[in-house]
């Protein structure tokens, strides 16, 4: 009986915003809103149907290890944090974005990064960077940060940026300026591939639910 239980994995912020239409679709509603609620287990409108609140870059290890049975994780993070072993139906195309490189503004990038040159890259995404830049030939000292990247190049940390613009609001209000762009980012569904078989009945109507509602 237990097994057929479902927890799901969720971040608060944009992705839980985000991820309320589409839950809603599949019939299933929060009873509480994790910004109001200091509860990390927050229940649904099903007696058999929880959410379990974690850090972004925590849902595909939750998923992974079967402590949630699915998860809504960005891309970014994906890529970043690993994305093996996780079952990857569908990009919902939710809190969307683009992964750039960023520099004060006025800084002359074109001549900074022809190959050859070397530049420090302040990030949360050193995999990401690094890769990027390798196929620039470009060299790199890596730095990683674990946020407010944007404050990096402004005080002679880095001369440059690997991070998630969405508005280039913050950008903007610390005078930097995007100058490349390495990927698009939105979030995918992550699935346990054990709880995929065991919770088959379970799972596949709220997968179809999903892709639905967002015209898949
Ligand atoms: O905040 P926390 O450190 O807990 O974790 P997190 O930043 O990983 O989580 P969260 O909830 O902020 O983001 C969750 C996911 O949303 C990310 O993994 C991305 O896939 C996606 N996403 C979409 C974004 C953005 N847009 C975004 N704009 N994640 C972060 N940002 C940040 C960006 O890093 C920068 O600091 O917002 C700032 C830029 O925003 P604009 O609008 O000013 O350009
Ligand atoms: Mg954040």
């Amino acid at each position: 009986m237990s097994e057929q239980n479902l927890t799901i994995a969720l971040s608060k912020g944009r992705i839980f915003d985000e991820t309320l239409p589409l839950l809603a679709a599949a019939g299933i509603e929060p009873v509480e809103d994790p910004e109001q609620s200091r509860k990390l287990i927050i229940d649904t409108n099903h007696a058999d149907i929880r959410l379990v609140i974690v850090r972004a870059s925590d849902v595909p290890t939750y998923v992974r290890y079967g402590a949630a049975d699915f998860g809504i994780a960005g891309r970014d993070v994906l890529i970043e944090n690993g994305g093996e072993g996780l079952y990857q139906p569908l990009d919902l195309q939710i809190a969307k974005c683009r992964m750039m490189v960023a520099v004060p503004q006025g800084f002359d990038y074109a001549a900074a990064s022809q190959p050859g040159c070397r530049l420090r890259i302040a990030t949360k995404y050193p995999d990401i960077a690094a890769e990027h830049f390798a196929a620039k030939g470009v060299h790199v000292d890596i730095i990683k940060l674990y946020g407010s990247m944007e404050l990096a190049p402004l005080v002679g940390l880095s001369d440059a940026i690997v991070d998630l613009v969405s508005t280039g609001n913050t950008l903007k209000a610390n005078r930097l300026e995007a100058v490349e762009h390495i990927c698009d980012i939105s979030s995918r569904l992550v699935v346990n591939k054990a709880a995929l078989k065991v919770k088959h009945a379970r799972l596949q109507p709220i997968i179809e639910a999903f892709a639905a509602a967002i015209g898949q």
